[in-house]
């Protein structure tokens, strides 16, 4: 018997689900948690709560050998990695809530020996916070037994997958292990090797929060970089895209692509957790997050601009994704754009093309002066073309459809 054989993951979301699966199929004993009943009976036939390639067969097969289940109910085991969600509050910091909810229902099942892994994206201090409030609801228990108490072993190790490669960038792609205690962390790298074929790095917990958060505000400064050349450029009329091109033939120069802003649930949110931790220092990071945000501000005012001689103003909104051929819309730019544009514009009917969804989400739905349509009669029926995600399908527009419009090519997919 291994010493990791009762393994309890929580939070079958992205992160979670995938990683049960993959120690499942490693030889581990898996049981899945989440507060979700539909998600947890999904689970338990084998079926495949969200989409993501190449997942499905494998949780089917690890399901059908006994190796993986489901309960809404916190059981005992071994081995606990919480991978539940870490949003952002009004205020820019971090909702703590999942995290400490999942500590406490851990805590009482825990009797010393056990391994704690937190996956979930945290702001700096968060797994010393989630052990305190382990140690506050089992007060029996200690992180380093200097007390003569049972101990338990803590870590933090985030993830980084890419959704749409999640099997592929679990199994392969290096790993950050931040430990309470050098022994935790040494612990934790053992579990890791039973299914990871990338570096295992070993550090302190704070160092692991912040590696997650660098990562993701580096690339969030550098696409402001590149958002910030692209107002500059439409002062100066400049093609940015252009401008890209040819300053990237410079070998130590890497400019990303400007955009309509930055999305998804990861790079928009991470660099706030940042700020909230050293508001004073953190000035660039923060720059960088009003700058991206502001992009899309500033497109809402293009399109605005851009309508303002028409009478009963069509626009066509093309793409609601926050990034091109993906179906998830969770903090996208294009639907805040698609969403204040309607909000402002109460006259002006929006025609939104999503080729990768049925029906638009609740809070465009709810706006009478937007529908869901297909891109060729959405830039028929339109006078400006806003092009907000460059999806495939988007590419191969008919270019004598757009002649007579007013396009505004946030992308610079059609240039
Ligand atoms: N974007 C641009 N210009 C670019 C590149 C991206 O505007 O040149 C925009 C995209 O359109 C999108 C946003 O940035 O709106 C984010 O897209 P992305 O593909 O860069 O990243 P995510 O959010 O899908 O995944 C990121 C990854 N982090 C890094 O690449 C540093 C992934 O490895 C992380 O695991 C993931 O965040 C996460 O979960 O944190």
């Amino acid at each position: 018997m291994s010493a990791h054989s009762r393994i309890v993951v929580i939070g079958l979301g992205y992160i979670g689900l995938p990683t049960a699966v993959v120690l499942a199929r490693a030889g581990c004993r898996v049981t899945g948690v989440d507060l979700d009943q539909r998600k947890v009976e999904a689970v338990n036939n084998g079926a495949l709560p969200f989409v993501e390639p190449d997942l499905d067969h494998v949780l089917r097969e690890v399901v059908a050998a006994g190796a993986l289940d489901a309960t809404t109910e916190t059981p005992a085991g071994d081995t606990y990695i919480v991978a539940v969600p870490t949003p952002f509050l009004e205020d820019k910091t971090a909702d703590l809530s999942y995290v400490l909810s999942a500590a406490r229902a851990i805590a009482p099942k825990l009797t010393g020996g056990e391994l704690v892994l937190l996956e979930s994206t945290s702001p700096p201090g968060t797994t010393q916070r989630m052990a305190e409030e382990i140690l506050a609801t089992n007060p029996a228990l200690s992180l380093d037994g200097s007390d003569g108490k049972p101990v338990i072993h803590v870590a933090h190790c985030p993830e980084r997958v890419l959704p749409g490669r999640i099997m592929t960038e679990l199994v392969e792609n290096d790993r950050i292990i931040g430990g309470l205690t050098e022994e935790a962390a040494r612990r934790a790298k053992v579990l890791y090797e039973r299914f990871c074929r990338g570096e295992l790095l070993l550090t302190d917990a704070v160092t692991a929060e912040m590696a997650k958060l660098t990562e993701n505000a580096f690339r969030d400064v550098n696409i402001a970089f590149a958002n910030e050349l692209s107002l500059i450029c439409d002062k100066l009329g400049v093609d940015v895209w252009r401008l890209i091109e040819l300053s990237n033939h410079h070998p130590r120069v890497n400019v990303l692509q400007p955009g309509p802003g930055v999305g998804g649930h990861c790079i928009a949110v991470d660099p706030w957790f940042i700020v909230s931790a050293a508001p004073e220092q953190a000035t660039l990071i923060r720059t960088a997050r009003q700058v991206n945000d502001g992009k899309s501000d500033y497109v809402v005012n293009q399109a605005i601009e851009a309508v303002s001689a028409a009478k009963t103003p069509v626009v066509a909104a093309l793409g609601l994704a926050f990034k091109a051929n993906i179906d998830d819309l969770r903090e996208s730019p294009a639907r805040q754009i698609v969403r204040d544009l309607a909000g402002k514009l109460p006259d002006c009917r929006v025609l939104a093309v999503e080729p990768h969804v049925e029906k638009l989400p609740a809070d465009l739905a709810g706006l009478s002066n937007v529908e869901l349509t297909d891109v060729v009669s959405a830039i028929a029926a339109a006078d400006v073309i806003l092009l907000l995600v460059d999806h495939d399908e988007f590419r191969g527009v008919d270019r004598s459809a757009l002649e007579g419009k007013r396009v505004i090519d946030t992308k610079g997919l059609w240039r």
